[in-house]
């Protein structure tokens, strides 16, 4: 057969066993040293964390399972006529399986996330409750969180299901949390921003993204292919960021899809994290309204430098990680220049593509001076009329769910313990530093 599922079964045991192979022959390697400043800046630089769905690297970019990102936009299956990008539902199915899946291979989670998709009542009637001024990231945690009763976890763990058999149900939590979050999301859009008015059903002739276009409002078959796009391009990143280790650390507790995925999104909502695609656009706005839309190249070089001597960065450049442009950032760009290249945001944000890194290089200190991911999702987002700054980041958590989701499926699959690292008291290294 080749349903996800029983490609996941097929392949759990054969990668059991290469681990139990690696921990029992090369246990006692050793992957690095620890340093005092590694300890107390963030845990920076430690090889810490094992994950297979996506790897960054710093000059290569984004892989996700081997593949780099510009490949894996080239190469989803098209399942939806007329569409010109391939389905996040293609990337669940690469992140998850680590292959890429033939045409009915994508097809088949569109149509599961169809069929599972009916959200329960008492969701409804959570989100319709919550009071408008409660941040649109809150709503989301709150009902991810709240969905915990449809748990299938819960129920074998609690009737004495086995470990080695955990994922499955891990697995059914995560394809049936994937299919409701279109319809929370767009719930939450809608109470906030069209007054309560929204379609909420969903349906079964429209994929994933569409549902949840379709139920936010957007018709233009456009938009539904920059959400395609957007979908795919947000879902993995490692797993050391801040959503992605919040999830993987809170399911290490066993503790539900639901509640994991709710807590990893509490992470995601910080401005340093998921938020950071909005201060871009306040940005953006400040320049237009300081030299307008089409300003000169002495204009902008004058703008960025004072941002920078008033002590801020410059939003959307700059990682952690990465060394070049952030293939996001491309690949957003590329269509843009296929579907709306004479936007003016979009024809902005290319002119600062070229201007920023020259000005970031000659601070001497910008470890990396080119665009990332958020430089550019904003612009495409308000092309296409949706310009609440404030609910960006939800869109950034729905796809966040296809990369973590799958990172959980996995660990519970090769049977990742609980988390816990050691901590010491400053009394304690004060001590050890006057013994070294
Ligand atoms: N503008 C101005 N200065 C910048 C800069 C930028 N875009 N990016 C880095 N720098 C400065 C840093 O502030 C730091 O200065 P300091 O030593 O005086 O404090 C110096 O360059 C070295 O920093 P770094 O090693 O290059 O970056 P980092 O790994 O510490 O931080 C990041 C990475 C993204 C937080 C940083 O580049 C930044 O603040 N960028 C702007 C905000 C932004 O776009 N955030 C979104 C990140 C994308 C994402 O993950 N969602």
């Amino acid at each position: 057969g080749g349903s996800l599922k029983e490609v996941l079964a097929k392949k759990i045991p054969q990668e059991r066993e290469k681990m139990l192979g690696i921990k029992c022959l090369h246990g006692d390697k050793k992957l690095g040293e620890i340093k005092v400043s590694n300890v107390m800046g963030g845990q920076r630089g430690l090889l810490l964390l094992m994950c297979d769905t996506s790897y960054v690297d710093p000059n290569k970019g984004i892989f996700y399972r081997g593949i780099p990102l510009k490949e894996v936009c080239a190469k989803l299956p098209r399942t939806q006529k007329g569409s010109k990008e391939g389905t996040p539902e293609g990337a669940f199915y690469l992140l998850t399986a680590g292959k890429m899946p033939n045409k009915k291979q994508a097809k088949a989670v569109t149509t599961e996330w169809q069929k599972r998709g009916k959200l329960p009542d008492y969701c409804f009637k959570l989100l319709d409750s919550m009071d408008k001024r409660v941040h649109p990231m809150a709503q989301f945690c709150a009902a991810s969180a709240a969905l915990n009763p449809e748990s299938k976890f819960v129920e074998a763990y609690n009737k004495g299901a086995k470990k080695p058999k955990y994922w499955e149900y891990i697995y059914e939590d995560s394809m049936n949390l994937c299919a409701f979050l279109p319809t929370v999301a767009s719930v939450i859009y809608c109470n906030i921003f069209k007054g309560g008015k929204g379609n909420r059903k969903l349906d079964s002739s429209k994929d994933w993204s569409d549902n949840f276009c379709n139920m936010m409002g957007y018709k233009d078959s456009g938009f539904v292919d920059l959400m395609r796009l957007y979908l795919i391009l947000h879902a993995d990143h490692e797993s050391g960021n801040v959503s992605a280790h919040t999830t993987q650390l809170v399911g290490s507790a066993l503790s539900d899809p639901y509640l994991s995925f709710s807590a990893g999104m509490c992470g995601l909502a910080g401005p340093l994290h998921g938020l950071a695609n909005q201060e871009v656009l306040v940005w953006l706005d400040k320049l237009v309204a300081a030299i307008g839309c089409e300003p000169s190249d002495e204009q902008i070089l004058k703008f960025i430098n004072d941002t920078l001597k008033s002590g801020r960065v410059v939003p959307g450049y700059g990682h952690a990680v990465l060394r070049q442009t952030d293939p996001r950032f491309s690949l957003q760009n590329a269509f843009a220049m296929k579907n709306c290249k004479n936007d003016p945001g979009v024809k902005l944000v290319t002119r600062l593509w070229k201007l920023i890194p020259k000005v970031l290089k000659e601070l001497g200190k910008v470890a990396n001076p080119y665009p990332n991911v958020d430089a550019h999702s904003g612009v495409l987002l308000q092309h296409y009329g949706m310009n609440e700054m404030k609910y960006y980041t939800v869109l950034f958590g729905v796809s966040r769910a296809l990369g973590v989701l799958p990172q959980l499926i996995w660990a519970r699959a090769l049977g990742a313990p609980i988390e816990r690292p050691k901590s010491f008291t400053t009394d304690f290294l004060c001590k050890f530093l006057s013994k070294s």
